[in-house]
């Protein structure tokens, strides 16, 4: 199995689910400005959408998009998801909330069209991290167990951090506690990341 990623973009959520959930996984790097791959070969033959993360399975099957990757591994480590009857549909709402609430305005800013655009995103940046901060009751997203979401929102506090905002004070915990946890060090080690 591969998964193709860039150190530190959002393919760092499915590398750390990944790794939590102890799946064997060989890394590919890809370079997302020429969409060259580590042995130069195009990542667009692999992925058409030209985006990380991509999974390629044994059988050669191709998912792409985090929110589908992450609900595979959690799929397959079903520790790593909330229980009970509502648990997937629950997973899956909290995995589009940060899709399209938080990552995209991230992207957004990253590569405004103007100023405004990027204060826009950066404004909805802010309100959904309070939103999260607001609802976040237990050390994790879900509570007390910890979720393939909550690597994702590591993910996201990350470019949080290192774009300098204001992070409210239970998501700056909650960083530093999924910080930590060993299979994120590990993760960040083999992206080359970690301090
Ligand atoms: N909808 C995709 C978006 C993935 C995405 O934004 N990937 C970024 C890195 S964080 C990327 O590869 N950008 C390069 C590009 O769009 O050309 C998903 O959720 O997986």
């Amino acid at each position: 199995m591969k998964l193709y990623l860039t150190p530190a973009a959002c393919s760092l959520a499915d590398h750390i689910a990944l790794c939590e959930a102890k799946i064997a996984v060989e890394t590919v790097k890809v370079d997302l400005t020429t969409r060259r791959m580590e042995d130069g070969g195009d990542f667009t033959k692999i992925n058409p959408k030209g985006y990380v993360p991509a999974l390629e399975l044994d059988d050669g099957t191709v998912l792409t998009e985090n929110a589908a990757i992450l609900c595979w591994v959690a799929d397959r480590a079903p520790d790593l998801a909330p229980h009970g009857e509502m648990g997937r549909i629950r997973l899956i709402e909290m995995l589009s909330f940060i899709a399209s609430e938080i990552h995209k305005p991230f992207i957004r800013s990253f590569f405004p069209i103007d100023e405004k655009d990027r204060e826009t995103a950066d404004r909805m940046i802010a309100t959904r991290l309070a939103f999260l901060e607001e609802q976040l009751c237990g050390d994790y997203l879900f509570g007390e167990s910890y979720s393939v979401a909550d690597a994702y929102l590591y993910v996201m506090l990350h470019w949080a951090n290192l774009t300098k905002r204001q992070v409210p004070a239970k998501l700056a915990a909650f960083f530093e506690r999924v910080h930590r946890r060993p299979a994120v060090q590990e993760a960040l080690r083999r992206e080359g990341l970690a301090q």
